[in-house]
């Protein structure tokens, strides 16, 4: 008996299930690098460079620990293009008996891979991903009785579950949550460190070289290159932000500084997703620095919710609404993605840097996606599909389960609610209590209407009462369409000119 074994690109864990059990002289591991996977969505270059530099890596480490890997590059000339034709070949090389593979990331691949039994005439066995802390099935256990589904909930059920931050039966501190200290705005002078630069070897360059020439017309910048693609590279990575950026990571979680794409967060997001790290290691030392008193508990506790929290919790809505979440879109929201997402010219400042940003590093921290790139979409009324795709190509901790639900869930309310109970909407003012960007922008954020006022500010006010049916009945808005109902006639015929005048320049493609 002999079984093909797939190791997808984010699957890259030692531990991961389908090497559970190999018999490492008969079983071949099968990885590849394909077309398909490549431009289904044309990817940002360096995500692509980092996904098949930390493949190769992988694969060799995989060779010297005594496996059989079958590796296909991108520009083997014998390359199927897709995982189905890949695996086909594996099949006529080596005739298994049978096909084993951890769950995947997408809905797409599970598909696909769900075919292949018919397909080859062979067993296939999707085995549970185990790097996830709480399962498919335990997740709609969970949400199954429940007239809403709200993070904070599900969070507290996996810090017990794991014994994570808690004393007894307690949370630690006494309270489960401590984001209300974790707003501070930026003071002047605030230093932070530098982020971690791995140094590339050949292997890198070669992916590197290999996406330039490959993927040319993709967006985004493809040097410098920095990220760790290999484990001991990101528990490099995970120790420096340990010692380095947890002890303020709290603090200053929601702030924005222009020039300052990576203040005080981890960056961990594509090792943890591709499997270089694994959620519950990361988790572990978080916790360890706060009990060694290396870090505050609004850090530790913030930080860990972002993983056994909001992670998991994304994770389960995805596999739970999927397939029909793809074309979720509760405010029939219908504009075209503006080129300005792609960094064509605007006068927006807080937009410019967030996309000049994501263009050069694949990266963008949560709050410029939520509240500056996220809050856009949401209030210019742009299609959900279109926004979707958008995040999926630019950061390279983009796949399918994490990246759908935070844009169609949390930032576009495409799903009407069922993931958070309001939509993120907000106008300059936030922006600007938590930024520095309004200083060097050409519209003014104290101004609320014409043609130099900030146009986050009557856009804000323009999506309210555009979507008064759908939304004027949730109790968490009670204060917003207070406000809008007190507007007289003539601020509110402001409002939708000015709106009306912006959107339309913005379709025209105009530099806004
Ligand atoms: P930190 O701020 O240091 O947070 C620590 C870790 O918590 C992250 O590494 C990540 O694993 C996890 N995390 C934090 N917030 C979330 C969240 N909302 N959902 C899931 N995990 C979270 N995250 C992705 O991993 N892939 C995506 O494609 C993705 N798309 C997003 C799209 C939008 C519109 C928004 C608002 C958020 C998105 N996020 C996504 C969540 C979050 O922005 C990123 O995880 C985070 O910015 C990654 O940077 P970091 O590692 O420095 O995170
Ligand atoms: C994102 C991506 C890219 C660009 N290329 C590959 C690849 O060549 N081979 C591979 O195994 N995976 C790749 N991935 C990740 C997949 O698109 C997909 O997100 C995961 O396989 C889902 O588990
Ligand atoms: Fe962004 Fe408005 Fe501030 Fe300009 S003034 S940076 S558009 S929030």
């Amino acid at each position: 008996m002999s079984a093909l074994r797939l190791i997808l690109g984010d699957h890259l864990t030692h531990g991961i299930s389908s090497l559970e059990g190999c018999d490492k002289d008969n079983d071949i591991i099968l990885m590849c690098e394909v077309m398909e996977e490549g431009t289904y969505v044309k990817h940002h270059k360096k995500k692509i460079a980092f996904l098949f530099s930390a493949m190769r890596h992988f694969a060799q480490e995989l060779e010297q620990r005594g496996y059989n890997v079958a590796y296909t590059k991108l520009d083997d000339p014998n390359n199927a293009g897709s995982f189905t034709g890949e695996v086909q070949r594996a099949i006529t090389a080596y005739s298994p008996d049978k096909i084993i593979v951890t769950f995947p990331g997408e809905y797409r691949v599970l598909q696909a891979i769900q075919g292949w039994e018919s397909a080859f005439n062979l067993p296939v066995e999707i085995l549970e991903d185990t790097r996830f802390l709480c399962s498919i099935d335990a997740f709609q256990n969970w949400a199954k009785d429940r007239n809403a589904l709200r993070m904070e909930y599900f969070y507290r059920e996996m810090r017990k579950a794991y014994n994570i931050l808690m004393n007894d039966d307690k949370p630690e501190g006494g309270q489960w949550n401590y984001d209300s200290e974790n707003r501070k705005p930026p003071k002047d002078g605030l230093r932070v460190p530098a982020p971690y630069t791995a140094q590339h070897d050949s292997i890198t360059q070669e992916c590197i070289d290999l996406v330039s020439d490959r993927f040319a017309e993709h967006f985004g910048d493809i040097e410098p290159f920095y990220f760790a693609v290999t484990r001991e590279q990101a528990l490099y990575a995970l120790d420096k932000f340990i010692t380095e950026r947890l002890p303020t990571f709290g603090d200053y979680q929601d702030c924005m500084l222009h020039g300052e794409p990576w203040m005080f967060h981890s960056h961990l997001s594509f090792y943890i997703n591709c499997g270089l790290l694994t959620p519950l290691e990361v988790v572990e030392k978080a916790e360890d620095a706060y009990r060694a008193g290396k870090a505050p508990l609004n850090a530790a506790e913030g930080f860990i919710r972002q993983i056994i929290g909001w992670r998991e919790y994304v994770r389960g809505i995805y596999w739970m609404k999927m397939p029909d979440y793809a074309d979720e879109n509760f405010l029939s929201a219908s504009r075209n993605l503006p080129w300005l997402y792609w960094g064509g010219e605007t006068k927006m400042n807080c937009l410019r840097q967030c996309v000049r940003e994501t263009q050069e590093n694949a990266y963008a921290h949560h709050i410029q996606r939520l509240m500056v790139l996220g809050n856009f979409a949401l209030i210019a009324g742009i299609d959900p599909r279109q926004v979707n795709e958008w995040f999926l190509v630019v950061y390279a901790d983009a796949f399918e389960w994490v990246e759908m639900p935070n844009v169609s869930g949390m930032i576009l309310y495409a799903d009407g609610g069922h993931l958070g109970s309001k939509p993120y909407a907000a106008g300059g003012n936030y922006i600007n209590k938590m930024s520095d960007y309004c200083k060097k922008c050409s519209y003014k954020v104290t101004k609320k209407n014409g043609p130099d006022a900030c146009p986050f500010n009557y856009l804000y006010w323009d999506f309210f009462a555009r979507h008064e049916d759908q939304l004027r009945g949730n109790p968490r808005l009670n204060h917003a369409y207070a406000t809008l109902n007190k507007m007289n006639n003539e601020k509110r015929s402001a409002i939708t000119q000015d709106a009306a005048r912006f959107l339309t320049a913005l379709d025209n493609e105009e530099k806004v």
